[in-house]
């Protein structure tokens, strides 16, 4: 047995068996970079679902983890830390809201929305039992509320009783959504482009007319930027391709610099002052280890331009994939660099294509059977593309 088996051996005897991960051990990372046990080196085009837009180990978001390990870590929100206000005013500034409310996962960002999408259509419309429309071929995290809105049967088997107060319509159509709407729908929660479906961009102007629905019947947009935000798609925000602007988005992600759990709801005012003390919390959210590397994950978007990056490489990434011609390929979409590549039914499924990638020295996972998902840290040059897409070559042509 050698080292990988061994290592994952171990996994598999003491841990759940709730993945199914590729055979690579990784033991060490920086910027695009990981090696795994044996000492083979990889190019990381996953970055962890968009956890690593700024790369592994970026030196700046380090250090503030370092200097902050030297001060104090935790203290819970029983008390007040130096960290939190200089992290959400830069949040705030960046994102274009007033109000932030800090959270650890991306679920528990995305529960805090539909907790205060209820309150405030309690307050302003007195409806205590509302409904949201969601998406079919949603992702939006993994607890129980989350799940019992989502439309993959495998997410929700076993898991039930579900929380009610959800009404799925087909994802990328309006009309759909129009028709759903009833005198209880309080707010519209959805992805402005699509992940685990697969990396999904909805026809244009899909989210102009959410707004716009959302406005006429006095509903709440809340949007998921969790694996969308930061830069990816090559918007500082993915609902910014459309123009318009969410009454609330969850965050997460990216804005924990890809070193430690930080996730957020944004929203002005109105929304978030629904919130009264002892309303909701965390033991986790806000603490100071959290809010200092936060600060320096959102510093290095903005010192290293790399919304903009994501726009110009995604541009020249998706055009040369397309130059590939590959016979095995039926669609490549996607916007910056979140970009998904859908391999034809009849060519066999997309985990073959990775497994040979990985091969190769790159890292990237399928996504629902057909899709392989390329979303490489924003931190990647257009000379190390160029040599990933030497590899995608081989392994996509012929
Ligand atoms: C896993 C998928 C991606 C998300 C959006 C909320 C969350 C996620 C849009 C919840 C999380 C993750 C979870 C992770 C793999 C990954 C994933 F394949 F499962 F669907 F990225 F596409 N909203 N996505 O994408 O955030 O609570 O996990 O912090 O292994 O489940 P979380």
């Amino acid at each position: 047995m050698n080292r990988t088996e061994q290592a994952i051996g171990v996994v598999n005897d003491v841990s759940a068996k709730n993945y199914k991960p590729l055979p690579v051990v990784l033991v060490e990372g920086q910027g695009i970079w990981v090696k795994d046990i044996d000492g083979k080196e990889y190019m990381d085009m996953l970055a962890a679902y968009s956890s690593l837009n700024q790369g592994h180990r970026h030196p700046k978001i380090i250090k503030a983890l370092k200097d902050q390990a030297d001060k104090v870590t935790i203290t819970s929100r029983a008390f007040h830390n130096d960290q939190m206000g200089d992290f959400l005013r830069k949040l705030c500034d960046m994102s274009g809201f007033s109000k932030s409310l800090p959270m650890n996962t991306g679920a528990e960002a995305v529960e805090t929305c539909i907790k205060a999408a209820r309150k405030w259509a309690l307050k302003t419309k007195g409806i205590t039992d509302g409904e949201i429309i969601v998406c079919s071929d949603n992702f939006h995290g993994r607890t129980i509320t989350v799940i019992s809105f989502s439309s993959e049967p495998q997410y929700r088997e076993g898991f039930g009783p579900f929380t009610p107060g959800f009404v799925i319509v087909p994802y990328g159509d309006i009309k759909a959504m129009e028709a759903a709407v009833t005198d209880k729908t309080i707010a519209v929660l959805l992805e402005p482009m699509q992940g685990e479906a697969g990396v999904i961009v909805p026809p244009a102007g899909y989210l102009k007319d959410i707004r716009a629905l959302c406005d006429k019947h006095k509903m709440l947009m809340i949007c998921d930027e969790i694996q969308t935000g930061f830069g990816r798609t090559g918007k500082f925000f993915a609902f910014m391709h459309d123009g318009i602007r969410p009454d609330i988005v969850a965050i997460g992600k990216a804005l924990g610099g890809g070193v430690y759990p930080v996730s957020a709801m944004l929203s002005d005012d109105e929304v978030m002052d629904v919130f009264r003390p002892g309303d909701h919390g965390s033991t986790f959210g806000g603490n100071p280890l959290g809010a200092a590397v936060g600060k320096a994950a959102l510093e290095v978007l903005e010192e290293e331009n790399l919304t903009q990056k994501s726009y110009e490489l995604g541009e020249f990434f998706i055009d040369e994939l397309k130059k590939m011609n590959s016979p095995y390929v039926k669609e490549i979409r996607g916007k910056g660099l979140f970009i998904g590549v859908e391999i034809k039914k009849e060519c066999g499924e997309a985990r073959p294509f990775c497994e040979k990638l990985m091969d190769l020295g790159l890292l990237c996972k399928e996504t629902h059977q057909q899709t392989i998902r390329f979303t490489p840290p924003l931190v990647i040059t257009k000379e190390e593309l160029t040599k990933a897409l030497e590899s995608i070559r081989k392994v996509l042509v012929p």
